[in-house]
Formats: structure tokens, sequence, C-alpha cells
């Protein structure tokens, strides 16, 4: 299902409190909608049912699970996404509730939707075995349930005490499976600590992009570096980290500059240490540059999620510039409303206008 773009229908499912207005509910699928897009091209149906806590055993209410199931026969339904993160056995009997509208039924929460992307989009060797690992993480719960249940059917036909053996097989080779790979990323990132090493040695010191994801990192990268890397509006369009050298006239020095994999919204700290070798850059950075979209009306939410993912890295005490960009998609009046109020250690620049770029350089060479 990963190899190719094709079309497909999915159903995105959201549980909201009857609290939250219908409005609400509608913005907060609106980054789920754009995971999907960048996911592939395709029909979503929207589910959404007021409960105060979702079902223990299907998430939805069970009046609810029975009519998406009729959409699944209805509209060929080949993906369900649910908007949030949920337990495995959830979407187990999920799934097993599906298999008889369609046998090739995927239920994904969203995390099995960021990981599709990401395998999706990795180029390198290390993003792919930074997948696969978080990927392992994830799904290993997943898979003992699978395998716990059909130990459970092997034992109500006489086989008793086999499905609890293969558990236990099971588990070992996925955590030496685990550990391989972790073992592997450790060498990368020890090579990636060495070079950083070296540079910082010989005098270079670094600046690191980090931001939310499509906050325009890779264009603000491309300028300061003089690079040409991809840079689209889609989530995750970034997933390796790239160094280039930037050069500051005005002050006649030369700095290396990194940009990285955006950040986003509940991100599980296991997916996060997984992609710890590709975030060395910026965890050994001598300055941050924090990158907002200042166009997103989710603006506050996500630079408190950034700040929050930057403390578990162990990185929010670095000197940070924070970078609105995207100024140009807003009026003048709120163009002015923001540069009125910016502090010592903010600038407003529009990265694809160009505009703002001399002023940063400047920035950042004095907070370097
Ligand atoms: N209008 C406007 N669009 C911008 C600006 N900067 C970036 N963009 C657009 O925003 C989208 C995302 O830009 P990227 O540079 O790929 O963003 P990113 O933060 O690297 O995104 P990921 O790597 O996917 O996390 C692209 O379509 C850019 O053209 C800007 O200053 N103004
Ligand atoms: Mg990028």
């Amino acid at each position: 299902m990963d190899s190719n773009n094709n079309y497909q229908t999915y159903i995105l499912v959201d549980i909201i409190p009857p609290s939250v207005s219908r409005e609400q509910a509608e913005i907060n699928l609106v980054e789920m909608l754009a995971l999907i897009k960048t996911y592939g091209s395709g029909k979503v149906a929207k589910v959404i049912q007021r409960r105060e806590f979702p079902h223990p055993a299907t998430y939805m209410g069970s009046g609810k699970a029975e009519e998406v199931a009729g959409m699944i026969t209805q509209y060929k339904v080949d993906v369900i996404i649910i908007n949030a993160i949920v337990k495995s056995t959830q979407l187990f009997n999920l799934k097993k509730l599906y298999w008889d509208a369609n046998p090739n039924i995927e239920v994904w929460d969203r995390i099995d939707l960021i990981l599709h992307i990401f395998s999706r989009h990795a180029k390198t060797s290390e993003s792919k075995l930074q997948i696969e690992l978080a990927g392992m993480r994830h799904m290993g719960p997943r898979m003992y349930g699978l395998s716990e249940e059909l130990g459970r059917q092997a034992g109500g036909i006489g086989g008793r005490g086999v499905g609890e053996t293969n558990v236990e097989l099971m588990k070992r080779h996925w955590r030496d499976q685990i550990k391989e790979k972790r073992e592997k990323l450790e060498k990368l990132s020890k090579t990636r600590k060495n070079q950083m090493e070296r540079r910082r040695k010989i005098g270079f010191q670094t600046v690191s992009i980090v931001g939310y994801t499509n906050a325009g990192k890779t264009t603000l990268f491309n300028i300061l570096a003089g690079k040409k890397k991809y840079a689209k509006d889609e989530l995750f369009a970034t997933l390796e980290s790239t160094v280039g050298h930037m050069y500051v006239v005005s002050a006649n020095k030369q700095l290396i500059v990194s940009d990285t994999i955006g950040f986003i919204k509940e991100l599980p700290l296991s997916l996060i240490e997984a992609f710890k070798s590709t975030l060395t850059e910026s965890i050994y950075a001598d300055l941050l540059l924090h990158i907002v979209d200042v166009a997103d009306p989710q603006m506050p939410e996500k630079i408190q999620t950034v700040n929050n993912i930057l403390l578990e890295l162990g990185t929010s005490d670095k000197p940070t510039i924070t970078v609105f960009n995207k100024a140009d998609l807003l009026s003048e009046v709120e163009q002015k409303k923001l540069i009125a109020g910016i502090t010592e250690d903010e600038i407003v620049v529009s990265a694809t206008a160009e505009v703002g770029i001399e002023s940063l350089k400047d920035k950042i060479v004095k907070m370097i």
C-alpha cells in the first residue's frame, strides 16, 4: 500500500466532548486533512462523534462504529484514520469489526499516518532506519495483541500454550531488532557528533533551523545557505538534516547552518527519540532559529509545541531567535502590529519574498 500513490478513500474519525463547538471540531481536523493530503490523493469523509470519553473497546461508540462499517461497504473505503493516539487494542478491535466490510481495511491512528508519510518521504539510509525503529516501537504492542489473539484461538482448538510461546519468541525477536537498529543509529549519530566537533575545533559555529512542520524552514535554509533543497506545501517534506555554509558579508563571518525535520503536536517521545540522530545538529548548535508561520491561525499552540519538544530534547536553554515567517501573507496593518510588538530576539521576515533576510543575518551574528 505504501509503494505507490494510488487514489484511496479515507474516513477520518474524531471524538469530541459535547462542549466543543462544531466549528472548533472542524478546525481540529485541518491538520489531519493536510497530513492525509500529504500522504496521497483521495477522497476523505469525516465522521465526528460527540462523546465525553472514547469507548474503551472500539474508540467510537458501538452505534457509530456500525455506521462506519456501512460506509466502508458503500464507499469502498480503504483506510480509517482516527484523529488521536489510540490504544492498540482499540485499533485491533476496529480492524476485526471491519474485516467483513473490507478484508484489506487499514485502521490507523495519528501516529500511523505520520509514520506512513515518513516512510514515503525518507530518502537517506539514516532516515529510513529511524522510521523503521519508530515504526517498530509503535507497532510492537499491536503485534503482540495480534499474536495473543491467534494464540487464544489456537488454544481453543486444542493447541493451548502455543500462542504464549510465540508471543515470547516474537517479543524477543522484536527487542533484538530494535536493539540492532538503535546501535546502528547511535553509530551514525556519533559520526555526526564527531563532524560537529571537528568543525567547532576549526572555529565554525552552527546555527540550526527548527520549527513546526511547513513553517518555511527549508525555504529559509535555501536562502541562507544558497541551496536548492526540496521545499513544498506539505507536511514533513524534510526528514533528513542538511548542513550548509552561510557567509555574512557585513561581519565577514562564515557559519554552518542546518535544516532538519519539522515538529508536530502529540509526537510521542519514542518517535522523537528515534529521530535524535537527525536532530543531533540542533541539539549541539550554538544558536537556534525557531521558524514560525505567522499566517497560521494556530500559531500560538504550534510555538508551544515546538518549545515543549525542544525542552524534551534538552535544548531549551540555547540562545534562540524566533523568526516570524510568511509575513507577506499578512495585511499591512497586521504586519505593522506584529513588528511593533517584537522583542530583541525576535524578527519578522518573508522567506519567499526574501524580505528581512539581511537583518536576520545581522541578528544571527550578534547573538551567536
Ligand atoms: N507565502 C509564503 N510562503 C512561504 C514562505 N516561506 C515558505 N513558504 C511556503 O511554505 C511551504 C512550506 O515551506 P518549506 O520550506 O518546505 O517548510 P518546512 O518548514 O521546511 O516544512 P517541512 O520540511 O515539511 O517540515 C512552501 O509551500 C513554501 O513555499 C513565506 O515567507 N511566505
Ligand atoms: Mg523542510
